[in-house]
């Protein structure tokens, strides 16, 4: 594939002197912002992470920030999940819909204060949603997007390298809270959140000119951990169902489809946007829904378009990513499975660019 050809409108982050250093091989974009996506290759990307500790520059999760007296009030507005009982403290992964209770967005909301939240961002434009329905619905809150970028530490040796950096405190933060911590005299909000199954912390750094000091420290504090760069792995996301906006769901998906509907409270969070459309399809349920597929065969290529799925001459179905897994010997795949055709063990064809190849319903993902 031809390279990306760099320009100001594909923005590089506070981190990217150091990915570049590590020898990143391949990037993304996301929210107008370079992904890293390859360092070694992606099997032995997954490996590392599987087994050690990784630094990923995952700035491109942009955050909204809400300010002000009716911050909470947008917030709900935003999402049907039920904010009433969320904490300062609290992280949450809230579905974001449109009026007709289409996903625009998948992000992890922070609580920060009562009147302050950052709406950590997937790979869509939610800052000009955001910014029309405060205005539309003349709010008194500041929409914007600050100077703060993700950094994530994942691996199962994270919790380790965290506490070399930021002490013995991070060791207490649990799963979707976080902490302030102190490096070099800053304040930094430490989560026990990321884009893996391997366990780990994402530090949202505040402040660009912090980016390469932290980046530095991290990688002397853990040089006997086997500390590496890395990002979020293709095999290991799909492994552990990790759905990716625009690959896994678009606008065209409601949450129940996309296997969100656990995060909607559709009755308690009465005046969100969409609210009218998810009772219907909450009461009705979904008729089409994302499942763990195995794809039978050699290694499957990057899905780069939808793969129909087949039953007999009818299509029930699509794949939106998939990859070789190295632990589990097989293609592990995400689709979208028609309700006819969506129970474990049925047996489809999918249309790879490669040929047809045998797939099947799993009952679940793979970690
Ligand atoms: N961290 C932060 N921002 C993000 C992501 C992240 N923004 C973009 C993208 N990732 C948003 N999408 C997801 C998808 C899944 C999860 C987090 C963000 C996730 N899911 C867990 C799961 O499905 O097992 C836990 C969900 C739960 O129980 O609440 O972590 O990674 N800052």
């Amino acid at each position: 594939m031809a390279v990306i050809a760099p320009s100001r409108r594909i923005r590089r982050t506070p981190f990217s002197e150091g990915v570049e250093a590590a020898g990143v091989k391949g990037y993304t974009v996301y929210n107008h912002m370079l992904l890293p996506t390859v360092f070694e290759s992606i099997q032995a990307d997954y490996r590392h992470l599987k087994d050690h500790v990784q630094v990923w520059d995952v700035a491109c999760e942009r955050q909204v920030e809400l300010r002000g007296p009716d911050a909470a009030r947008l917030m709900q507005i935003l999402t049907p999940r039920d904010l009433s009982t969320m904490q300062p403290g609290q992280c949450l992964y809230v579905p974001i819909v449109d009026e007709t209770g289409g996903m625009l967005n998948d992000p992890v909301a922070v609580k920060l204060e009562e009147d302050r939240f950052w709406i950590s961002i997937a790979d869509s434009d939610l800052l000009l949603w955001v910014k029309a329905v405060a205005h539309g619905y003349r709010l008194e809150v500041s929409v914007e997007e600050p100077d703060v970028s993700p950094l994530a530490i994942q691996g199962p040796k994270a919790e380790d390298l965290m506490a070399r950096v930021f002490g013995d405190a991070v060791r207490d933060i649990r799963f979707f809270r976080f902490r302030h911590l102190e490096f070099q005299g800053r304040d930094l909000v430490v989560a026990r959140t990321g884009y893996s199954k391997q366990g780990g912390f994402e530090i949202y750094v505040d402040g660009s000119d912090l980016g390469m000091p932290l980046w530095q420290a991290l990688f002397e504090a853990g040089r006997d951990l086997n500390v590496r760069a890395g990002c979020p792995n293709l095999i290991e996301r799909i492994e552990a169902g990790l759905l990716s906006y625009g690959n896994d769901m678009t606008r065209e998906n409601t949450p129940h489809e996309c296997g969100l509907g656990r995060f909607c409270d559709t009755e308690e969070a009465i005046g969100c946007i969409g609210r009218d459309a998810l009772l219907r399809v909450a009461r009705e349920g979904p008729m089409q829904q994302v499942r763990a597929i195995e794809i039978v065969g050699d290694p499957v290529p990057p899905c780069d378009r939808a793969w129909p799925l087949i039953a007999g001459d009818n299509v029930v179905g699509q794949v939106t990513s998939a990859a070789a897994s190295p632990d589990f010997d097989t293609n592990v795949a995400i689709g979208m499975v028609a309700m006819t055709h969506w129970y474990p063990g049925t047996e489809l064809v999918v249309e790879t660019p490669l040929g047809a190849r045998p797939a099947a319903v799993q009952d679940r993902f793979w970690i």
